[in-house]
């Protein structure tokens, strides 16, 4: 098999324990890793933690703790936190390990020594007791907005990364694959707003930042955020050993997904990076959009957010993954509230999908003690649920290749909406009372089931948990991805009835 696939989450920063926003691109990122996996291609799904700056020093130091301790506590926490939402990833990258350190330096040292990055001056507005550098814009009232102090114009000797040499191939990068960075309106907000008006040489060290990778040629320098962060992707794959078996199997990046706020990051000065390199640029950027709580973006700063791992003990794993993958067109921004994730759970995963498992089941026990088979007696509307069954494969496709994960578990849900029809079209009950309809009342159960199957094994890639529960009680293995399509000579011999899940009372 040569089908590879590799896809990333940002690695986030350890700042503070993570929010149900970190988490809305992790399942995403999940569900498109699984739903690949299930496609037969070799995966390899990377996350991690951003661990380096000013920012997590000055956190440490609050708590009394060295920046190390302090962020190893919460990546031990995020680590449990993505246990605990069945996510499926494949390695984990902390830019504080040695691998990553190394890589940095040497991606340093030779952008340095072919000419790409030279030695500078940066001005800028800075607040000694935060220890920041500030631009114009982003002071409050001319003080700095972190402290509301002071700040004043320095000069500090920095490098810089000659990224304006790489306008013109960034704008043929883009333009030779349309679907580069992507939703469109990302591209051209970035191209408007960035490329067009030119791009300026970035400064990519600091002298007064300390908890940070040093630049080995010049250790009074450290290399500063987006080299160090952005490297993550090929440093973890062996990079700057270009025959390093998992750069040669998986490099290029298949898909970068991150939220809107960093798609620049990643859309401009990632492949100009990359391209300096030598090295091929990644096949996708893809900026979601923000979860917002209460009017506003979740955010670790402002601390209005509860610990995601609420939200999964009140409702459940898997109604926090299909609310966040359900909900919001993904690109867009959308509204996170309890409020929906309920409404949504009670409607689709307990009415929908939840009853409709339940009724089945608790049929194929009561008539045929569980052992269905298919008597082929059949009416011409039962076509009409086989084909959209048959036709669940290419629809799926389709809006996963687009990344329209919603769209896809709108489809995936239709199946079990038209089942629940079928059901009432087909009235088991009536045909269960007429001695001469046994064979007619097998073969409707017999079609929900297999339809149910056949759904099921897409649904791994979206609710992990609740699929591997249903293929339980069918008490098949028929659940991978080859060949699933209506079965007409499958059988049944089913576990008792289960409620996968529990309706929510609104408070
Ligand atoms: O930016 N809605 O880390 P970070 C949706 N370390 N997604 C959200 C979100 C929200 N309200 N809040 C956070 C960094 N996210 C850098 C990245 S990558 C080389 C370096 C998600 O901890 C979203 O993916 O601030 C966003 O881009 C990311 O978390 C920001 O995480």
């Amino acid at each position: 098999m040569n089908k590879k696939f590799y896809i990333t989450t940002p690695i986030y920063y350890p700042s503070a324990n993570f929010h149900i926003g970190h988490c809305y691109t992790t399942i995403a990122a999940d569900a498109i890793a699984r739903f690949k996996r299930l496609e037969g291609f070799d995966v390899f799904f990377q996350t991690g933690t951003d661990e380096h700056g000013a920012k997590i020093a000055q956190k440490a130091a609050e708590a009394g703790v060295t920046p190390k301790e302090y962020v190893d506590k919460i990546i031990e926490n995020a680590k449990d936190l993505w246990k605990s939402l069945d996510i499926s990833y494949d390695y984990f990258i902390r830019t504080t390990d040695e691998q990553h350190i190394k890589g940095v330096q040497a991606i340093f040292k030779k952008l340095y020594d072919q000419g790409d990055i030279y030695k500078g001056e940066y001005k800028g507005l800075y607040c000694v007791p935060c220890e920041s550098f500030w631009t114009n814009s982003q002071l409050v009232d001319g003080k700095c907005p972190d402290c509301g102090r002071e700040v004043k114009e320095v000069t500090e000797e920095a490098y810089f990364f000659r990224l304006s040499k790489y306008q013109d191939k960034l704008i043929e990068i883009y333009d030779k694959n349309p679907n580069f960075i992507l939703p469109i309106t990302r591209k051209n907000e970035l191209v408007n707003n960035f490329i067009k008006p030119g791009l300026e040489d970035l400064c990519v060290s600091r002298t007064s930042v300390k908890w940070g990778i040093p630049v080995d040629f010049d250790p009074k320098h450290v290399v500063y955020v987006w080299i160090d962060a952005l490297s993550n992707y090929i440093t973890s794959l062996g990079y700057p050993d270009e025959n390093a078996e998992l750069f040669k199997k998986y490099w290029p990046a298949d898909i970068h997904l991150v939220g809107k706020e960093i798609t620049r990051f990643h859309a401009i000065i990632w492949p100009a990076l990359l391209m300096a390199l030598g090295i091929d640029t990644p096949k996708q950027v893809f900026g979601h959009g923000w979860l917002i709580i209460n009017g506003g973006k979740i955010s670790k700063s402002l601390g209005n957010y509860k610990d995601p791992r609420e939200y999964i003990d009140a409702y459940g794993i898997d109604a926090v993954r299909y609310f966040v993958l359900r909900e919001v067109p993904f690109g867009a921004d959308g509204t996170f509230s309890e409020e929906a994730l309920i409404n949504r759970t009670n409607a689709d995963l307990v009415n929908n999908l939840g009853n409709l498992f339940n009724r089945t089941v608790s049929m194929a026990h009561k008539y045929f003690s569980g052992l269905v088979e298919n008597k082929e007696v059949l009416e011409d509307y039962d076509n009409s649920l086989i084909d959209s069954v048959n036709n669940l494969d290419k629809v799926l496709n389709e809006k996963m290749d687009g990344l329209k994960i919603n769209e896809a578990l709108d489809e995936l849900f239709d199946v079990f909406r038209k089942c629940n029809k079928y059901i009432d079209e087909a009235t088991p009950w009536v045909l269960a009372k007429d001695e001469t309809k046994q064979d007619r009342l097998e073969t409707v159960l017999f079609n929900l089931l297999e339809s149910i199957r056949v759904a099921t094994v897409y649904l791994q890639a979206y609710l992990p948990d609740t699929a591997k529960k249903i293929f339980e009680v069918l008490n098949t293995d028929k659940t991978t991805y080859e060949n699933n399509t209506f079965n007409k000579d499958n059988k049944y011999n089913l576990n008792e009835p289960i409620h996968l899940f529990d309706r929510i009372e609104v408070k």
